[in-house]
Order: C-alpha cells, then sequence, then structure tokens
C-alpha cells in the first residue's frame, strides 16, 4: 500500500447510493440540485471526491447520461470537487445502463470486482453480477476515457480481479483501491480491524486505499483508516446514522466529523487538487 502524505486524509463523501430512500432518511439527496447543493456543502467541510448515484424524477436509480450530465455541470459550477460516478448503479439497471453515466466524463468510476449475491430485500437471490470479462469491458471503456476506476474490493477473492487488470495493463499506478467493509447484502467481509488489515496484507505495492465501512462501522473503522494510512468514505450511502438511534442531518455532517477526527490525528483533509496529485488524476 502506498502511503499518502501522513498529515493528509483524502475523504470521499457518498451522498445517495442505491438503497437508501428519502422515508429512510429525509435529508437524502436525490435530485440533481439536492446533489450538487449537497456536494458543495460537504466540499466546503473538507471533502475531496463525491461519489454519485443518480436518480430520475421518481427517486428511482438511474444511469442516464443526461441526469449525471446534469448533476457534473450543477457541481461543477460551484466546485473542484473530484466527481467519481458509479457503474455499480442499482439492481434495476442493465450493463449498459451501470456504465453509461462514464459518457457524462467524470474524473474518477467505480469499478466493482467481483458477483455477489443480494442476500436480503426486493431483490434478494438476484446477483450484481461483476464477471471478469464485464469488469475488463468496463475499465477498457474508462481507459479510453481518461477516467481513473475505483477498484471496489469487497473481499479478499476479488483481489484476483485486481491482479488480472495489472497483468494485462488495464489499470495504472498508483492503483485506486476501496475496500468495502461489512456489506452484508451483498457478501463483504465483516467491519472489523481485522478483516480490514489483512485485506491491507494482501493489497498490490503501489495501491492507494480507501475503506467504507457500512453502517454502525462507518465511524470507528473511518477513524483507524486515518490511523493506518488510509483514505476514508462517508456519507448516507453506507450509513444513514449519526450516532446510535440518531438519523443524520446531511452528508456534510458526515464529513465535518471526519475532518474534525483527522484535525485531532493532526491531518488535514486534502482538498481536491491534493487529491489529483496524490492519485495522479491530471489537475483542472
Ligand atoms: N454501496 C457501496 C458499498 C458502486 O456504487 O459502484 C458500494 C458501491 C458500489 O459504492
Ligand atoms: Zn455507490
Amino acid at each position: 500500500m502506498i502511503k499518502i502524505p501522513e498529515d493528509k486524509v483524502i475523504i470521499t463523501v457518498a451522498q445517495t447510493g442505491a438503497l437508501v430512500t428519502k422515508t429512510m432518511n429525509a435529508g437524502l439527496p436525490e435530485q440533481p440540485t439536492e446533489i450538487a447543493e449537497s456536494a458543495y456543502a460537504c466540499y466546503q467541510e473538507g471533502a475531496a471526491i463525491c461519489h454519485i448515484h443518480g436518480r430520475d424524477k421518481d427517486g428511482k436509480t438511474t444511469g442516464a447520461k443526461e441526469v449525471f450530465q446534469d448533476i457534473h455541470d450543477r457541481i461543477r459550477s460551484k466546485c473542484k470537487i473530484i466527481i467519481q460516478d458509479s457503474t455499480g448503479g442499482g439492481p434495476n439497471l442493465s450493463f449498459e445502463q451501470r456504465i453509461e453515466c462514464i459518457y457524462a466524463k467524470p474524473e474518477m468510476a467505480s469499478l466493482n470486482m467481483g458477483t455477489m449475491m443480494r442476500v436480503s430485500g426486493q431483490y434478494k437471490g438476484t446477483p450484481f453480477s461483476n464477471m471478469r470479462e464485464d469488469i475488463e469491458v468496463y475499465v477498457t471503456r474508462m481507459k479510453e476515457l481518461g477516467i481513473k476506476p475505483e477498484m471496489e474490493i469487497y473481499s479478499h477473492a476479488m483481489l484476483r480481479e485486481v491482479e488480472n487488470l495489472i497483468q494485462k495493463g488495464l489499470v495504472e499506478k498508483p492503483y485506486y483501491i476501496n475496500l468495502v467493509l461489512g456489506m452484508m447484502y451483498q457478501g463483504a467481509v465483516d467491519a472489523t480491524p481485522k478483516y480490514f488489515n489483512s485485506l491491507i496484507d494482501f493489497l498490490p505495492q503501489d495501491a492507494v486505499v480507501n475503506v467504507t465501512p457500512i453502517g454502525a462501522a462507518q465511524l470507528p473503522l473511518t477513524t483507524l483508516g486515518m490511523i493506518l494510512g488510509t483514505c476514508v468514505r462517508v456519507g448516507m450511502e453506507d450509513n444513514i446514522y449519526y450516532r446510535k438511534g440518531e438519523l443524520a442531518k446531511s452528508n456534510a455532517q458526515f464529513v465535518a466529523r471526519a475532518v474534525r477526527i483527522a484535525r485531532e490525528l493532526n491531518k488535514e483533509p486534502a482538498t481536491p487538487d491534493e487529491a489529483r496529485k496524490i492519485l495522479g488524476l491530471k489537475p483542472v
């Protein structure tokens, strides 16, 4: 793992996701204006990257290019936060619908590194399909557009797919790897320090690592991530509670807390431009 400068932490905010609804947390930003306003508030608090999911007018997950373009334009008119689109999309989207967002030209896009089974809810028993061939198609299209993949790893076995992309020259250093911990819904390893450390042990050398702990693990394991020198992801996509029994008011509230913790650990949140340098993205 590449250690990012000790006095910095790159904070990603994942504001919306595919599974959370406004009935679960009324503060969830869904429409482009809401997503852009919230992204700006998160940027002001210290987020460097914004992970984006699109919703249609009814709040249903969409991969439509126009929706993502609208979100990008609105965010870019306010600030220079790094835009990272989700190609995981949601369970209702096809292979092509999931990747459509990248034609709205984000700087980064998520790349899910293996097939997972959805184990509960409406889509129980439906696989979240990310076969090796699919991953290669997605990453090739990203490469053509100069988009950096954010490789999402939910368990050790998925590291085989990272190795495959490295061997085929389909990803460039520094490899950006996001460890998703505790997403029981789709087969992630538990969100514990032991699993976190053990995944780090198996990573390729030139990897910048981010941690995305789900639910109540978001606070303790992002704190551990900062101590270990990883980047961290917070936000309502992964956790709707600010603390036990108290819903978060906004995504910015999570970012502000991450920044407070970082400062206690003598770190400053990396600005988007500092993050671009660390991740090897072109300056904007
Ligand atoms: N909900 C996250 C844990 C994606 O958008 O590509 C997984 C995710 C997938 O972020
Ligand atoms: Zn996502």
